[in-house]
């Protein structure tokens, strides 16, 4: 506990002046079971925890509850953009009533009033501009941390007539309520809607209610859970084995505008880089395309059909026995000239990345890796090695900076043949079960990535893997971009990763991993996209025709135009399925196909400048209806329809055998069919033909918004 000092008096006498009404005191306050101090936010000690609430932005305020020594320890966030916004000093006034002390904090557009109790618990409630609470602790469940192990648990009051939305990609509906979930990245081949948890990591939610919204970021990297009114109608708690708390309630301005909220959210953990002009093409992979003449094929029958693409992937068998930074030159005997001629003809060249190093003692990466101890290890120090595609493997570990500068100079040879993007898979990360592993198999069995107990550098803050294991993917992709940017500084790299964390979005493009080629999964392809983008990762994409098994042809045309103009659009399948290109399906599909394809190539100017605006806001390009229209009490839970920027609105078919389907127009504009010219006022909902070539779209009527750039 810090006593006055000449830098509080100071600052005191500073806020003084600023704030002549406010009551402003500097000596730490003495009460029973505890003390509470000021400078600028509050800090409350409670026998051997402390609370700490101050500012981060006007709108938004930062709570954490840890042992005294624990908080230079959570600055070290792995989602919060370095270095750390400093924040608006608050306000601070405290008042008695009866055997509870009040202390709030007042800031510009909100405020967070503290109330300490005879038991030394206390109780948070963030309040809006206006003074109405904005999201308060449940009074009978205080936030509790267990001071020796970290361990967190939080109950906040949900109003039943609240929606949640955010938690990035999660297989559930757009809104979020009645579901119980856990955060620990996992690779999940074929999950189902339901399947929890999947592959990302994104500890953050907007709640909506009454056309006004808030945001919350529970910043901790543990395998946390979220219960979302499902355990009881009227909470949502959440908490985490370890990592104490540390909270960020975003009130999104005076308005309490959902938009104001993933601006100050994306403020805070950082925002998507416009992509490279290519990487927002139509891009085709398969598992599958070699040998070279393969890849070739490919691309001259892109030409051939005059179907647009950008961008052709190789999956793990260009690899010379799955070693990364390798090539089997049976197969792709001159790897530069093959990605050069490609490059010529229009097509970059994107390969996958795994993060598993083989364990071969005459392999350059594994020995460079080794001699630099770059790979993770166990609690002896020995190295951790686990199976994958090559067979036994070290793994980097990412959340170390030497390890990260290591495996960035890895790219010299692969940026040298003129590759440019790259697409990081398994970085969950993954681990193949034992052959002979007799448990009954899950698909989130816990022996599926490193055991918990395996030791990472954590940026110089070591501990184990049960800490680190969710922002390994992320580590992973910001250390490929280092390296990337230090090999070509003048090129924007595109990074397509499967696993990451919060904040995530700083470094890389996500996909929702494996899929499934049914008409369940392409539905539910739109709101995991959409809860990915009000979640910071907005440069996402799903399989398109789904990945594993087949597609018909209807379903295949039906999904291209779905995937159309979301910000990935990318076409996969698993090795083994038969042909699943735009011009796999016979001629009259490939001309429905490649004016699919055709009109996301006509929106690009508008497209291009959505994601050059979303690079300064952090708001997404491709957004569910209620983020512009909130108070729309019809478009809360529609989630086969979105917007592209403010001004496209989609509503494609994701039912078989259908012809015209249902849409809804949201409030505050008119919508003009884009085929027919027909206008549809807003707030009406109509049945709109879609005939099989058809993606229905529809443009906002009038003069086009003007972009507030704040
Ligand atoms: O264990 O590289 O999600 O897109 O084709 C499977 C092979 C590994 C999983 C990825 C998928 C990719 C596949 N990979």
């Amino acid at each position: 506990m810090r006593s006055t000092s000449a830098f509080a008096l100071c600052f005191t006498l500073l806020l003084a002046l600023l704030s002549p009404s406010t009551v402003v005191r500097a000596d730490p306050r003495q009460f029973a079971g505890g003390s509470a101090e000021w400078q600028g936010g509050i800090r409350v000690t409670l026998k051997d925890v402390v609370l700490d609430v101050r500012l981060v932005y006007a709108d938004t305020v930062r709570v954490r509850l840890a042992p005294a020594n624990r908080f230079e320890r959570l600055d070290r966030s792995y989602a919060v953009v370095a270095p750390r916004p400093a924040g608006p000093a608050g306000a601070v006034s405290e008042r008695v009533e009866g055997d509870l002390r009040i202390i709030t904090l007042t800031g510009p557009e909100c405020s967070a009033r503290v109330t300490v109790r005879p038991d030394t618990s206390a109780v948070v409630a963030i309040l809006d501009a206006a003074g109405h609470v904005v999201v308060e602790d449940d009074p009978a469940a205080p936030p509790r941390v267990d001071a020796a192990t970290g361990a967190v648990d939080v109950t906040k009051l949900h109003p039943r007539d609240q929606f949640v939305y955010g938690f990035g990609e999660k297989a559930l509906p757009l809104d979020r309520t009645s579901v119980e979930m856990v955060h620990w990245n996992s690779d999940t081949p074929g999950y189902k809607t339901g399947t929890d948890p999947i592959y990302q990591t994104t500890p953050f939610y907007i709640g909506l209610r009454r056309g006004k919204a808030y945001g919350l970021f529970f910043d901790n990297t543990y395998r946390s859970y979220f219960n979302v009114a499902k355990r009881h109608p009227e909470r949502i708690s959440f908490g985490a084995p370890g990592g104490w708390l540390d909270q960020y309630v975003f009130c999104g301005g005076a308005a309490r505008d959902p938009r104001q909220v993933i601006r100050r959210y994306t403020e805070l953990t950082g925002r998507s880089e416009l992509p490279p002009l290519w990487a927002l093409g139509y891009q085709q992979c398969r598992w599958g395309y070699y040998p070279e003449k393969r890849v070739r094929e490919i691309a001259a029958k892109f030409r051939e059909t005059g179907i647009p693409c950008d961008a052709i992937y190789l999956d793990i068998d260009y690899m010379d026995g799955y070693r990364v930074f390798t090539w089997d030159k049976s197969r792709f005997p001159n790897p530069k000239q093959m990605v050069g001629d490609l490059r010529r003809d229009g097509f970059h060249t994107v390969v996958i990345i795994d993060p598993g190093i083989k364990v071969d003692e005459a392999y350059a990466a594994y020995q460079s890796g080794k001699a630099g101890r770059h790979f993770v290890t166990m609690p002896d120090g020995s190295e951790f090695q686990g199976a994958v595609w090559p067979g036994l493997c070290a793994f980097p570990d990412f959340t170390s900076p030497r390890a990260r500068q290591w495996w960035g100079s890895q790219f010299a040879e692969l940026v040298d043949t003129g590759v440019r993007g790259f697409w990081t898979d398994m970085n969950e990360p993954s681990v193949f079960l034992p052959p002979n592993f007799d448990e009954p198999w899950s698909i989130q069995h816990p022996a599926k990535t490193f055991p918990s107990e395996t030791r990472q550098d954590g940026d110089g803050d070591p501990d184990s893997h049960a800490r680190y294991h969710n922002v390994y993917g992320q580590q992973m992709t910001r250390a490929t971009r280092d390296g990337l940017l230090a090999l070509a500084p003048d090129q924007r790299p595109f990074i397509l990763t499967r696993a990451t964390f919060a904040g995530g979005q700083r470094y890389a493009a996500s996909w929702t991993g494996d899929n499934i080629a049914t008409w369940e999964h392409l539905e539910l392809s739109i709101p995991m996209l959409l809860s990915m983008g009000v979640s910071g990762q907005s440069l996402a994409g799903a399989d398109i025709g789904g990945f594993i098994d087949s597609p018909t042809p209807e379903l295949y045309v039906r999904w291209l135009q779905a995937a159309c103009l979301t910000p990935i659009m990318r076409s996969h399948t698993v090795a083994g399925t038969p042909d699943q290109e735009p011009f796999s399906y016979g001629p009259e599909y490939t001309d429905i196909n490649r004016a699919t394809i055709e009109l996301r190539y006509e929106l690009m100017p508008y497209l291009y400048t959505q994601f050059a605006l979303a690079e300064q806001t952090g708001e997404p390009v491709m957004r569910p209806l209620w983020l512009d229209t909130p108070t729309d009490n019809r478009v809360l839970t529609t989630q086969d329809e979105f917007l592209v920027g403010p001004d496209l609105l989609v509503a494609p078919v994701v039912r078989p055998g259908v012809t015209t389907r249902r849409v809804v127009f949201p409030i505050g504009a008119d919508w003009i069919n884009w085929y027919t010219g027909e206008l549809h006022r807003g707030g009406t909902d109509a049945d709109v033909a879609a005939p099989i070539g058809r993606l229905p779209l529809f443009a906002r009527a009038g003069r086009a918004r003007e972009v507030d750039l704040r």
